[in-house]
Order: C-alpha cells, then sequence, then structure tokens
C-alpha cells in the first residue's frame, strides 16, 4: 500500500488507513462495566468542542437486561450536529492552502515528512469530516453488544499534530466504552517532542492512551506484535500513525467481529490530500490482496454473496 506513492498520501480517513482489526481473544458478549470517564477531561482543552457520547442504552453496562443481540443505531447525533457548526481551517474535511510567504516553513515540514505538515499544524486535533459515506450506512444498526477494542499506533518519526488527531478522532468519534485504550508505540523515533512531550500530552489529556517504546529500531511489523502483545481489549485495531476517523467508525468494524470471532475486517480508507489535507473518497471499495512479490494490490469486488 505505502509503494502507492507521491501523489496522494494514503493518510486514511473515513475508516482509518492500512487498518487491519484482528481479533485476538474474544470474551463474548458482555459490556465492560469500566466505562471509564475519560470524557469529562479526555481533549476538552484541545478545544475539541464535541465529544462521544454513547446513544441511549447503546451497551450502557447497567443494563444487563437488555439484549445484547439487538441491533440498534450507535450514531451519536449530539456530536454529528455540534460538528457540522465547526468553521475554520480545513473543518468540514476541507483543504487548506497556504500564503506564499509560508512556502519556505512548508516546505521545510515536507521534506521531514512526506506530506504538507505545516498544513496539519494549522487545523484543529478535532478538525470535522464531511460524512462521505454511501448513504445507506446511515441508517445500518449495529450489534447492542460488542467487545472492546485496543487501538495499536506504531509510529516512528512522525509529525505532531498528524499523530494526535489520529488519537483524538479515533477516541472521541467512538462510543467511550469501546475504547478500552490507545497504545502508541514508538520505533525508536528521535524527534524530541516524540519523546517526554507526548508521555506528558497524553496523560494530561486522556486517561487510556498510553506510549511503548522499542528499545531500538523494530520495523513496523514487530512494532505492532511489540503494541498487541501489551495489549488489554478483546480485538486488536492496527491504525497508521496519521489517521482520521470519521463518523460512527467503529461499530461496524466489531460487529462482524461479535458474530463471528474468525472474521478479520478492513474498513473503506479515504484519502487526506498529501498536500492540502483535503479529504476524500478514495473508490467504491476493494478488495486487499498482495501479488506473488506481496506487494499490496486491490482488485475489484465480487458480488455480494
Ligand atoms: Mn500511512
Amino acid at each position: 500500500m505505502r509503494r502507492k506513492q507521491v501523489t496522494q498520501l494514503k493518510i486514511l480517513a473515513l475508516v482509518i488507513g492500512c487498518l487491519f482489526v484482528m481479533l485476538v481473544v474474544f470474551h463474548g458478549n458482555s459490556v465492560p462495566s469500566d466505562l471509564a470517564d475519560q470524557g469529562s477531561e479526555g481533549g476538552n482543552n484541545m478545544a475539541t468542542g464535541v465529544s462521544f457520547s454513547p446513544p441511549l442504552g447503546a451497551g450502557d453496562a447497567s443494563d444487563r437486561t437488555e439484549d445484547p443481540n439487538e441491533l440498534i443505531d450507535w450514531h451519536d447525533y449530539k456530536a454529528i450536529e455540534a460538528e457540522r457548526a465547526r468553521q475554520g481551517p480545513g473543518e468540514q474535511g476541507k483543504g487548506v492552502h497556504l500564503d506564499a510567504s509560508e512556502n519556505k516553513a512548508a516546505d521545510d515540514l515536507f521534506r521531514v515528512n512526506g506530506f504538507n505538515a505545516l498544513v496539519s499544524d494549522k487545523m484543529s486535533l478535532f478538525r470535522s469530516l464531511a460524512d462521505i459515506r454511501h448513504s445507506a450506512c446511515q441508517g445500518e444498526r449495529y450489534r447492542r453488544g460488542l467487545p472492546t477494542a485496543s487501538i495499536i499506533i506504531p509510529f516512528h518519526e512522525e509529525h505532531w499534530s498528524t499523530l494526535l488527531r489520529t488519537v483524538v478522532s479515533c477516541i472521541h468519534r467512538a462510543p467511550r466504552h469501546l475504547v478500552k485504550e490507545v497504545i502508541l508505540v514508538d520505533d525508536f523515533s528521535k524527534k524530541s517532542f516524540l519523546g517526554d512531550p507526548l508521555e506528558k500530552y497524553v496523560s494530561a489529556h486522556f486517561t487510556n492512551v498510553r506510549v511503548l517504546r522499542n528499545a531500538k529500531r523494530e520495523g513496523l511489523i514487530r512494532t505492532r506484535i511489540f503494541g498487541a502483545r501489551n495489549a488489554t481489549g478483546d480485538v486488536l485495531i492496527f491504525l497508521d500513525s496519521h489517521c482520521e476517523c470519521n463518523i460512527n467508525w467503529l461499530p461496524p468494524l466489531l460487529h462482524p467481529i461479535a458474530n463471528n470471532y474468525k472474521t478479520v475486517v478492513c474498513p473503506f480508507i479515504d484519502v487526506i490530500d498529501f498536500n492540502t489535507f483535503a479529504y476524500r473518497a478514495q473508490d467504491e471499495g476493494a478488495r486487499g490482496a498482495f501479488d506473488w512479490e506481496f506487494y499490496y494490490k486491490r482488485l475489484p469486488l465480487l458480488p455480494r454473496i
């Protein structure tokens, strides 16, 4: 996937990038009772203005009598409405265009990151995104009883605002009790802000985010495995370190796993423009596959069985 190159940085969005969800341990339909209230502090200093509150009755641990198999609407309409009102650079998934006077600073950051990190810095960590899903998604219902997720985000020399936007968007657009934890796994980065300042930031703003560090450079897969070994949620979700998760991204990924623990799911992966950070669809969906050299390929969808 990363060979796809320069034209469009595969920063994922709508529903994340290169996201593979794997089931590790699935403890059944029970809903965890620790609805740890990260929301009252989580993200509020970031001027997000929006935080997720689960739909009434959605997975509420106090309602043990409710049927976990019942299909419910997981949308948080209050949060969706608040997001629609947001204005500013990059809001509603729009692109940002810089003044010519900023070209030098933009170029310097571009060389380090391979995308326009200065544009990223101008946008809120919780910028709003347009809801570009197929309209039928808006009416989809998912099980009330869903497993919890550990979201594992490996990174190496990631830019600050793109890394933090990944964390903020995956947490605040998901039902709080379903995100057991977010594990940032540092593959031996040297940038100083990814050291102590990152740990201070996540502990000041979240209660369910932690940072693990490799003792030497390990590469993507060993870094993912290190995160997975330390995860405590029912389901493992691997995200790239420069994603934005869009509306209602999590329940559709967990639902098929709740129905069959052998399921591995992959979301629609939209595109964030590498230069303007404009958010748009990639295509109408495809099957992920590998060729004989193990390069990632996208193949046409088959008729639905
Ligand atoms: Mn990527």
